[in-house]
C-alpha cells in the first residue's frame, strides 16, 4: 500500500487512457446527463445500460463496477454523490466515501490507474470549492495500491482549484513515520 501519484487533467473523462474511469451516477444507475450521459454515449449506451441494470442500484457514497465497453478504460466505476442540501446532512462524508469506495473497487479489480470527475458538482449542486477540498483531502490521505489517480476537470476553474489544493497540501508522512516520501 502506498500513495498514488495524483495528476490534474483538464478535459473529457471519456478519452482518458486509464484502467478505470469513475462515473458520477444516480442511485438507480439509470444513466442521465452530465458526465453520466457522456460516459454512456461513449461506452455504448445499450450495453452499458444493460450492465448497470444488473447491478441493482447503488446507494450514495458507494461504488459499483461495469466493463468499460467502448471506452479506452477497461472498467467504469459508478459512484453516487450526495445531493447538496445545505451541507448539514452528511454531504461531506458521503462525498469522501465516493472517493474511498471507488479506490477500493478499483483495487479489487486490479486497476493501476483511475480517473475521477468532480463528483456531485453538477446536477447534485455540491459547491465546487468544497467538493475539490474533499476530493483532494480524501485522495491524499487514503492508502492504495493504485499507481496513478487522475483528477479530470471539465473546466479551467476546476483544474486550477485542484492544482492549488495539491500545491498547498504537502503529502502527509507515511503511516509509521518516514516524512518526505
Ligand atoms: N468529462 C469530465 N467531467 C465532466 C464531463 C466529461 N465528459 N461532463 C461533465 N463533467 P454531473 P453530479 C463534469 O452533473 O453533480 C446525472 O444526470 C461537470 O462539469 O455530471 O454528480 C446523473 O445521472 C461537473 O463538474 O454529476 C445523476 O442523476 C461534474 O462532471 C446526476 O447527474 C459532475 O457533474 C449526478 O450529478
Amino acid at each position: 500500500m502506498g500513495r498514488p501519484r495524483i495528476v490534474v487533467v483538464e478535459g473529457d473523462i471519456t478519452v482518458q487512457p486509464v484502467d478505470a474511469v469513475v462515473n458520477a451516477a444516480n442511485e438507480h444507475l439509470a444513466g442521465g446527463g452530465g458526465v453520466d450521459g457522456a460516459i454512456h454515449r461513449a461506452a455504448g449506451a445499450a450495453e452499458l445500460h444493460a450492465a448497470c441494470a444488473a447491478l441493482g442500484g447503488c446507494p450514495p457514497g458507494d461504488a459499483k463496477a461495469t466493463p468499460g465497453f467502448r471506452l479506452p478504460a477497461r472498467w467504469i466505476i459508478h459512484t453516487v454523490g450526495p445531493r447538496w442540501r445545505g451541507g448539514g446532512r452528511g454531504e461531506r462524508e458521503v462525498l469522501a466515501s465516493c472517493y474511498r469506495r471507488s479506490l477500493a473497487v478499483a483495487e479489487e479489480l486490479g486497476a493501476r490507474s483511475i480517473a475521477f470527475p468532480a463528483i456531485a458538482t453538477g446536477a447534485y449542486g455540491y459547491p465546487p470549492e468544497e467538493a475539490a477540498e474533499v476530493a483532494v483531502g480524501t485522495l491524499l490521505t487514503t492508502l492504495s495500491r493504485l499507481e496513478e489517480i487522475r483528477l479530470v476537470a471539465f473546466d479551467r476553474a476546476t483544474a486550477d482549484r485542484y492544482r492549488r489544493l495539491l500545491t498547498r497540501s504537502p503529502r502527509p508522512p507515511e503511516a509509521g513515520g518516514q516524512p518526505g516520501r
